[in-house]
């Protein structure tokens, strides 16, 4: 009965309500008959996206307009999760949109959840690039993100008896109602082709193939603010002189159709295999495709304003352009835009040199050897021939300059150049090309940033000091806590007296002087309780495990590596059962209940973190359905972690784990998420928990394990046979050895934790040199439960602590001390 009416600027509940029954009639995507809930978030979202395309629009105008510098943000990941939630609560419109979808039948709750993830990303590092962007459009930052518009995303896990299988997620099933295809903007992206010689001595690429990037922009809108930034994500198409009409006719039809087809496969999936030279080579296509379509448009918005100038010069660029690699993944823009500097714009290489290294900046987020980008110069030389030519000359350049000013390093250029020329493998090394030509290199955490200074990057420390930065990760606040716990914000908003903290998260030290107050640790208590029956009810509905709110929520939810230790915490899990067991039924009553939640995808080829997803399912089968015990432990996988799941998981835990050994996880985001949340930490001195413990206190931490500069030594000891295993990691072994899981064979994976020696051999992680500790650490966990007063006590000091994880002070800082950018607001 409710009048369709276009009023995108609708405050009132009624209006907003004219407003998505108009998008249903006006902008159809289904059969008219129909409204269901489906219909109604298409319907939602697209009135939702009418608000934000205004002020979308008016933050364009607003910077072509001033002109600031702007910083664009390059990653082939971003994790961005439902868009509903975010947009209504930045908008500061959820109250009227929940009233006008009422009105119509529906409740928010049920509409948001119709929302497909949007998972174009792996973890950690595509997560943080969307809590940037939100930081971002906060602060009305000029800043942009770029990246690529995956068919398929990051793949569904399903878990069978056999463990894990991965499903395409088919996230643009339907359609997103958030992006807008911008037919105007398109760049040729050349690959393959040859280097043209002029008779001047100029150089041009030529030949080869051309495939067309069209620009998909995603509204992000700053919270409480005008400001609403784009993340602009690149398509692959061929055009249509590309198709073969007199082949088709013939009736060839593949070979017709092959370029259009060779330009599908670019964006089709997030990470193709790369087991073969094919996915190699498509690998390394999707990142020139990003780095040239997004350094074009950059270049073409620079020249777009200063039309009309009378005269400008190209040694301006840096101080209106920041360019950030999120990794070594967006490497190429380097040669990419030096390319463009010198081929197309004709400008000499030291010139070109000199913008280049003043525009581009460089995070590191791993020392894992086996992240560190290397790619085959063979497969450079036949994709990107004149960029081949363009490294040969900064490796050159940067080898002569060594020899000429830095002769106590010459015996560490083989390491320290950019081209591996070793003629059995000759590769190219992505993160020295990075470190030789960015103005500043950045890690992910203190712990990170000193370890890349000191062992790393250790020698180019020693030629550009001041280039080396940290800058600590942070989260978004409002996804991670006032969006996903409304509860518990509420009563944080509510004591605090303000809900500045939102954008101010320093205030919620403000909290600590309530930390022992009864009134105020009752309705936190009742806040995490009713996050912990939302929680037991979804475990249930995925997973048909009932788990009881009473018990102690203990969660690890990652993405499943041998170095972030996964296989501890099952071993602490089947260490428990096993001694459950073995206790009489009073000595069990005395017993902390456990319910252990673990979850993450493992990458599809690897084959120690697929066993590990099954074995923590056949220990989940066994212990959950063991009558003797399962009042008193559970271990429950939780399938298909992402975004979403992560938002009802994070609230609802009050022990999270991050176990990974020290010095291996860079930073870690989820940490904070859980520390955020009033979740206590059992883990490592590793990464950002470092410092985590010393912002919410050490008391309220229970840390255990080696640190990072025992790690070596350990592993020397193991080397050399001195490892003594404790009788209790060789018991918990032996348990699953015995086959009390199941028939599947877990020697294999066991196997990797024994012997002396070997990266994933020989125990590379030092789980069982943790282990002792781990357990001693998880007995103080379960006496502090037992004291609810202390432990809620211990939660609110975990929160009032997180202050300095919002990603608005990390960003803050990236646009201070790395991109020399200021706030831009939209009047
Ligand atoms: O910086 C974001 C995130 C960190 O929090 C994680 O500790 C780190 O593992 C992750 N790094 C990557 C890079 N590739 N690998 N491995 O995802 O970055």
């Amino acid at each position: 009965k409710i009048p369709a009416a276009a009023n995108p600027l609708a405050e009132d509940a009624l209006k907003i309500a004219s407003n998505i029954i108009y998008h249903a009639q006006y902008s159809p995507h289904f059969s008219p008959s129909k409204f269901e809930p489906e219909q109604a978030f298409y319907a939602t979202a697209e009135s939702v996206r009418d608000r934000l395309v205004q002020q979308w629009n008016e933050t364009y105008l607003h910077y072509h307009k001033v002109d600031p510098k702007q910083t664009y943000y390059l990653s082939m990941e971003y994790l961005q999760g439902r868009a509903l939630t975010n947009a209504i609560g930045n908008l500061d419109i959820q109250g009227a949109y929940a009233d006008a979808l009422n009105k119509l039948g529906h409740e928010l709750e049920e509409i948001v959840e119709q929302e497909k993830d949007a998972a174009l990303g792996n973890g950690g590092l595509g997560r943080l690039a969307s809590c940037f962007l939100d930081s971002m459009a906060t602060l009305n930052l000029p800043a942009w993100g770029y990246g690529l518009r995956y068919r398929y995303g990051l793949f569904k896990q399903r878990i069978t008896k056999e463990g894990q299988e991965e499903i395409a997620e088919d996230w643009l099933e339907k359609f997103s109602p958030w992006e807008v295809v911008r037919h105007d903007v398109v760049f040729p992206v050349r690959f393959f082709g040859h280097v043209q010689v002029n008779p001047d001595g100029s150089r041009k690429w030529v030949g080869g193939e051309i495939v067309q990037a069209l620009a998909y922009d995603v509204p992000i809108p700053g919270y409480k603010t005008k400001n609403t930034i784009s993340l602009r994500l690149w398509e692959a198409r061929a055009s249509a002189e590309d198709f073969n009409l007199f082949q088709f006719n013939d009736g060839q039809y593949e070979s017709a159709a092959q370029l259009h087809s060779r330009a599908q496969q670019i964006c089709a999936v997030l990470y193709p295999g790369d087991a073969t030279e094919e996915g190699k080579l498509l690998r390394l296509k999707q990142q020139f495709f990003l780095c040239s379509a997004s350094l074009q448009d950059i270049i073409m918005r620079f020249k777009e304003r200063r039309t009309g100038k009378s005269s400008w010069k190209w040694s301006e660029f840096p101080s209106k352009v920041a360019v950030q690699l999120n990794d070594t993944h967006p490497t190429l823009a380097i040669p990419e835009l030096m390319r463009i500097l010198m081929d197309d714009e004709g400008i000499g290489w030291d010139e070109a040199w000199d913008v280049t290294t003043r525009t581009v900046a460089y995070t590191n987020h791993t020392v894992l050897p086996e992240a560190l980008e290397k790619w085959s110069q063979t497969v450079m030389w036949k994709l990107l021939p004149r960029h081949m030519e363009i490294i040969e000359e900064i490796d050159k350049r940067f080898i002569a300059l060594i020899r000429s000013s830095r002769t106590d390093l010459e015996s560490k250029l083989p390491s320290m150049c950019i081209l591996d020329n070793n003629p059995q493998k000759p590769v190219v090394r992505m993160a020295n090309l990075c470190v030789v030509s960015s103005h500043t290199v950045n890690g992910v955490a203190q712990l990170h940033s000193d370890i890349l200074k000191s062992e790393l990057f250790a020698d180019y420390v020693s030629i550009w000091p001041k280039k080396f930065q940290n800058k600590t990760n942070g989260i978004t606040p409002r996804r991670w806590l006032r969006f996903c716990s409304p509860e518990l914000s509420n009563i944080i908003t509510k004591w605090l007296k303000t809900d500045q903290w939102v954008t101010n998260l320093d205030l919620l030290v403000g909290l600590q002087k309530f930390a022992d107050n009864e009134d105020f640790q009752t309705a936190w208590g009742s806040a995490k309780m009713a996050n912990k029956q939302r929680l037991a009810q979804y475990i249930l509905r995925v997973t048909g495990v009932s788990i009881d709110p009473n018990s102690l929520f203990d969660i690890q939810v990652k993405r499943i590596h041998e170095y972030k230790r996964q296989l501890l915490n099952i071993l602490g899990a089947v260490y428990r059962y096993k001694k459950l067991k073995e206790m009489s039924a009073e000595e069990r009553k005395n017993t902390t209940p456990r319910t252990v939640m673990i979850g993450g995808k493992a990458f599809a080829t690897y084959t120690n973190a697929k066993r590990i997803v099954k074995l923590v399912n056949d220990v989940g089968a066994v212990v959950n359905s063991d009558p003797e015990v399962n009042s008193y432990l559970k271990v429950v996988f939780v399938p298909n972690y992402n975004v979403s799941v992560a938002e009802m998981l994070i609230p609802g835990s009050e022990l999270s784990q991050h176990i990974s050994t020290a010095g291996m996880e860079a930073s870690g985001t989820s940490n904070m998420k859980f520390a955020l949340n009033g979740c206590l930490i059992i883990g490592t001195l590793d990464g950002a928990n470092v410092e985590i413990r010393e912002e919410i206190g050490e008391e309220n931490f229970f840390l255990f394990g080696a640190t990072a500069d025992e790690v070596p030594r350990l592993r020397k000891e193991r080397e050399n046979g001195l490892f003594k295993p404790d009788h209790r990691f060789e018991e918990a072994k032996q348990f699953i050895r015995s086959g009390a899981f199941g028939s599947y064979d877990y020697n294999p994976l066991l196997d990797s934790l024994e012997g002396n020696s070997g990266y994933g051999r020989g125990d590379y992680f030092l789980v069982g040199d943790d282990f002792p500790s781990y357990l001693d650490a998880q007995k103080r966990v379960d006496e502090a439960y037992k004291d609810s007063k202390r432990w809620l006590k211990m939660s609110i000091l975990s929160t009032a602590g997180s202050g300095k994880f919002s990603s608005d002070r990390t960003i803050a800082q990236y646009a201070k001390e790395i991109w020399n950018i200021e706030g831009c607001r939209v009047p």
